[in-house]
């Protein structure tokens, strides 16, 4: 009889993995555990069995008739619970969105790349930096606008700003590396003023700083036009413009085509047909001397690109403000 009970246990497991659905399983219920089932009638014939037998099948037979009953309720939940049914291979699949790079962390590892093999070390920075660093050391005057209220975000900590520009870290680099060297500074900085289109208050900039004794203005083009060709992979027309900073002497202004209306003019490029992407020139004495380099003999020039706007051109992207919000529509496009 024992052997009669451990042959039904093994078909009830046998069985098991091939119920589909509820309709199957039903008839697994009856079979086996129903009131005219292979189980009540083999308990029919306990009575033929001495009390000594009856005590020991007995005890067998609660364990068969359990193992069986929890077999149909394991089943029973896996077919009415829908989570169970992952592990049923046939069913479709639930779709997820998987996340991807961001477009400025795309376009950073890229530019990184382009300035990796125009030999340039590649430095980060910090984003909180002293007024010294940020001013002094570059030659900007205690009076100087920019260090009004309006345009820099002062920490309550006496002398600390979020940086400005990443030409902040000019002196402290070169001071690090010594002469010759050639460097970018790739990170985020800050500005307290009023956003649009074109200004965000927070926003990349690509810092360039290379010097020898050689460096001169026509390398510093050279360095925008292949930095642009491979970056945009295009001809590109730059302009460059006389400006003033008081890091560099003679400081020039860098201006690519306006993608949004072609050079015609519009409220992007405020009509003048072009989009300031950087800021350069040639190192001016003074900060090579913070460094405690030979301004008689090393010559240095450097410049701070703006990465959301070079990315604007790439995408035509119309406003900068984009970039921070978080709308999928935008993000997933890249
Ligand atoms: C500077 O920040 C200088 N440190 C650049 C420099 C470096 C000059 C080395 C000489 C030598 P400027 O403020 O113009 O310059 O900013 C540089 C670039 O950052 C601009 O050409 C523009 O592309 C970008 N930029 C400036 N302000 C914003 C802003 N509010 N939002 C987005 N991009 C900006």
């Amino acid at each position: 009889m024992k052997e009669q009970l451990s042959n039904i246990l093994r078909e009830a497991q046998q069985i098991y993995f091939q119920i589909k659905n509820l309709e199957e399983l039903e008839n697994f219920r009856i079979k086996f555990l129903g009131r005219n089932g292979l189980l009540a009638q083999i308990s029919d014939s306990f009575r033929n069995l001495s009390l000594e037998e009856r005590k020991e099948i007995g005890k067998y037979f609660n364990f068969v008739k359990e193992e069986i009953n929890k077999l149909y309720l394991e089943k029973k939940e896996i077919l009415t619970s829908p989570q169970k049914i992952i592990f049923d291979l046939s069913h479709p699949g639930i779709r997820k969105d998987r996340g991807i790079k961001h477009i400025l962390t795309q376009e950073i590892e890229e530019i990184k790349k382009i300035f990796f093999t125009l030999g340039f070390n590649i430095e980060e920075g910090r984003e909180i930096v002293t007024e010294e660093e940020n001013f002094d050391s570059l030659n900007i005057p205690p009076n100087h606008p920019s260090r009004d209220l309006w345009d820099t975000f002062w920490l309550n900590k006496k002398n600390y700003l979020l940086r400005t520009h990443t030409s902040a870290h000019q002196v402290e680099f070169l001071r690090k590396y010594g002469v010759p060297i050639k460097f970018t500074i790739i990170g985020k900085v800050y500005r307290h003023e009023a956003t649009d289109q074109r200004h965000e208050m927070q926003f990349h900039q690509i810092e360039g700083v290379s010097v020898g004794e050689k460096s001169n203005l026509v390398e510093l083009k050279s360095i925008f036009k292949i930095f642009f060709e491979k970056y945009f992979n295009k001809k590109i027309d730059i302009f460059f413009r006389t400006s003033y900073f008081p890091f560099t002497e003679p400081s020039l202004e860098v201006d690519i085509n306006c993608f949004l209306c072609q050079s015609k003019g519009c409220q992007l490029c405020k009509k003048s047909g072009y989009l300031e992407v950087a800021g350069a020139g040639m190192i001016h004495p003074f900060v090579l001397r913070q460094a405690s380099i030979n301004s008689e003999k090393y010559f240095g020039y450097a410049f701070g690109l703006g990465l959301e706007r070079l990315i604007m051109l790439k995408y035509d992207i119309p406003d900068v403000r984009l970039f921070h919000s978080t709308d999928l529509r935008f993000i997933n496009q890249f």
